[in-house]
């Protein structure tokens, strides 16, 4: 491509965000939305649905082997969640700003505007899920939308 790489920090980044089932139980969907449109990102896709152990497996296959793993798979299929695919420019670390540090203990101290702090309780109850790079924003948005990516497609800006 001929495109100058000074101009890569102006494309749209996609990143995979999650309502987690105490985000969705505790009637933030409403407020996490607002959050999102207001901080400029375009919501591409969305639908929800009630994960079982095998997607949580899955989902969280870096996890699987951890002594916390049993916990986090009842948490997250403990009621259904909305999943959202989020398009801007710098997606990924925007995003993961806004929900703030993964203990939302924490973040309720060092982060008080962030969205973990305002619907997160603990470690493991943080209410959002943000991917952590462009590379697990690919994956992950390629696990919750296999139609629209099927195994092998390489993900384009604005392909969707
Ligand atoms: P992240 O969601 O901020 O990227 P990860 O370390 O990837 O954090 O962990 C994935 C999810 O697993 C967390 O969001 C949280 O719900 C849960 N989790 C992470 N670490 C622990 C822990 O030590 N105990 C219980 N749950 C945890």
């Amino acid at each position: 491509s001929s495109r100058s790489s000074a101009n890569a920090y102006l494309e749209k980044e996609r990143t995979l965000a999650i309502v987690k089932p105490d985000g969705v139980s505790g009637n933030y969907t409403s407020s996490i939305r607002k959050i999102i449109l207001e901080s400029g990102f375009s919501i591409q896709r969305e639908f929800t649905v009630h994960l079982d152990e095998d997607g949580v497996r899955r989902f969280y296959a870096e996890h699987s082997t951890k002594s916390f793993f049993p916990s986090l798979t009842k948490y997250m299929t403990s009621g259904p969640v909305l999943i959202m695919i989020l398009q801007k420019v710098n997606a990924v670390a925007d995003w993961r700003a806004l929900i703030g540090p993964t203990d939302a203990r924490k973040a309720k101290m060092t982060h008080p505007n962030s969205i973990r702090a305002m619907c997160g309780e603990d470690l493991e109850r943080n209410c959002v899920h943000g991917s952590d790079s462009v590379e697990s924003a690919a994956r992950e948005i390629s696990f919750f939308f296999k139609e629209a990516f099927p195994e092998g497609t390489t993900l384009e800006h604005d392909e969707l």
